[in-house]
């Protein structure tokens, strides 16, 4: 008969310690955003974040990165080791339509008193070989807990809704395949990537043209977007811009 170790209630209640920390950094950063999101849409009339979503690491995943990144999983390692070195246990990710408007939330969060950020991994400007894009930071925030404050590390990554369609089958592909995915499914993946940039592209230059016309009354940009020809109340907003 084998006898089970018996259960490590400290490892159990510091894990879960750990997890809660992270949760309230990466709820920290989740109220920033749907801050400046808020400001946007009731200020500026500006929608510049599609949609915000967050998740904590899995203790399973936990272990595994902790693996993959050389750290001891025998209850040898400090707390503070692991935090210093997975930094995404606390993760969230920022879906915007235009990839002007990934850099500005960036900035806009980056930029605030007590954001610190840690590391940038810009793969919009370098995309992975496989076409992945988006544009990772972990930055540090801290979190008041009533003993003090506590620096977590949360990583944010910024993504148009190009990227983030793109990243979301390639991770289910991936998944299904076992990380073992066909030559032409990899194939088929680069190509999309290529045309997901190449909508991004278009999108970004389509908004610029828009913005031109940011100083014309509001009925004649709408008569010019409509694109059909011109009509009797169109005509007569031109005409009131000549008065
Ligand atoms: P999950 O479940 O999304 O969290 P490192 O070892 O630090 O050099 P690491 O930690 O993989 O590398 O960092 P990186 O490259 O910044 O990627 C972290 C996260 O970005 C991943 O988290 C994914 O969410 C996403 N990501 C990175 N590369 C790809 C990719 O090629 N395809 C897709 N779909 N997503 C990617 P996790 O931990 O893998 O998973």
């Amino acid at each position: 008969m084998t006898v089970e170790p018996a259960p490590d209630f400290g490892f159990v209640s510091d894990l879960r310690r750990f997890l809660l920390e992270h949760k309230f950094g990466m709820d920290e950063v989740v109220t920033k955003l749907s801050i400046l999101r808020d400001e946007f849409a009731h200020l500026h009339d500006e929608n510049p974040i599609e949609h915000v979503r967050s998740r904590i690491k899995s203790p399973e995943s936990l272990r595994e990165k902790m693996v993959r990144k050389g750290i001891a999983v025998d209850g040898s390692a400090s707390w503070e080791e692991i935090r210093a070195t997975v930094c995404d246990v606390a993760g969230v990710r920022v879906v915007c339509s235009f990839v002007s408007d990934v850099v500005r939330v960036f900035e806009l969060l980056a930029r605030q008193v007590d954001v610190e950020v840690i590391e940038v991994r810009d793969y919009i400007s370098q995309p992975k070989a496989n076409g992945y894009r988006s544009l990772h930071a972990i930055v540090r925030v801290p979190v008041f807990l009533s003993e003090g404050p506590v620096p977590v590390p949360v990583e944010v990554q910024f993504r148009t809704i190009a990227m983030d369609f793109w990243a979301s089958l390639e991770h289910k592909i991936y998944y299904k395949y076992d990380s073992e995915v066909p030559a032409d499914l990899l194939a088929g993946l680069r190509e999309a990537a290529d045309n997901a940039a190449g909508l991004d592209t278009t999108m970004e230059r389509l908004r610029q043209e828009i913005r031109g016309l940011e100083d014309l009354p509001a009925d004649v940009v709408a008569g010019l977007r409509r694109g059909s020809g011109p009509d009797a109340s169109f005509v007569e907003s031109l005409r009131r811009l000549d008065g």
